[in-house]
């Protein structure tokens, strides 16, 4: 079989997220860059892979999919590996509500109101910062009240979430206010730091 092939760009949290179920599961794959912002716009090719001109798309032997929890979902799955789902119908549905809460509340708040605001405007936008701050503190509240206890979101396994999780989290961290929230949620800044420190996010971290 084919190595997988992962369209995207390192800046990208959610092909990071692909790319650490990767890492996790220790699944050789290859990394083809696709900038999504470059000033000539979205190959016409990439299309096909993904209708929407989003990052990532991923491919294994003929096999194409988009939508990042799907991807992490068929390489939990396809590759042997650690399993990063539980076996439990309510496991897997907490995966998925958290998953889902962080793309919907979490991403844009986090990613592009805060930290890309803060990092890449001058002047920047003061009340769409602080639009996103409350945004990421009800986010980082809910996180705390799905945690589960143990090292992970969802106890003693880690899963889909806490990849999900840690690279949205990471791009928030980038800026003072970011790190200034997530200290007052100490569950979470604590799983923060044990994630931070796997190899798969390490691996994964974009060398300015
Ligand atoms: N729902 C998509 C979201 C992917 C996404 O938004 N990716 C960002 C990069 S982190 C992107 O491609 N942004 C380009 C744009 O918004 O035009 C998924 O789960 O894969």
């Amino acid at each position: 079989m084919k190595k997988p092939i992962l369209y995207g760009a390192d800046y990208s949290v959610y092909v990071r997220i692909a790319r650490m179920t990767l890492e996790e599961k220790g699944v050789d794959y290859e990394l083809v860059p696709l900038d999504i912002f470059a000033a000539e716009g979205i190959p016409d090719w990439y299309l096909e892979y993904h209708p929407f001109g989003r990052i990532p798309a991923f491919e294994h032997d003929g096999f194409r999919l988009y939508e990042t929890s799907a991807i992490a979902r068929y390489i939990d799955e396809a590759f042997a590996g650690p399993a990063l789902q539980p076996a439990d119908a309510r496991g897997r549905a907490r995966i998925s509500q958290i998953a889902g809460v962080l793309d919907a509340y979490g991403y844009r708040a986090m990613v592009w109101d805060v930290a890309v605001e803060r990092l890449e405007k001058a002047p920047a936008d003061e009340t769409l910062i602080a639009g996103g701050l409350s945004q990421a503190e009800a986010v980082l509240k809910v996180l705390t009240s799905l945690k589960a206890k143990g090292p992970w979101l969802l106890g003693e396994q880690l899963t889909l979430a806490d990849l999900h999780a840690a690279p949205i989290i990471a791009y928030f961290l980038k800026v003072e206010e970011g790190r200034d929230l997530l200290a007052r949620f100490v569950e979470i800044r604590d799983w923060f730091a044990r994630v931070a420190d796997r190899a798969s996010f390490v691996r994964t971290e974009k060398v300015a």
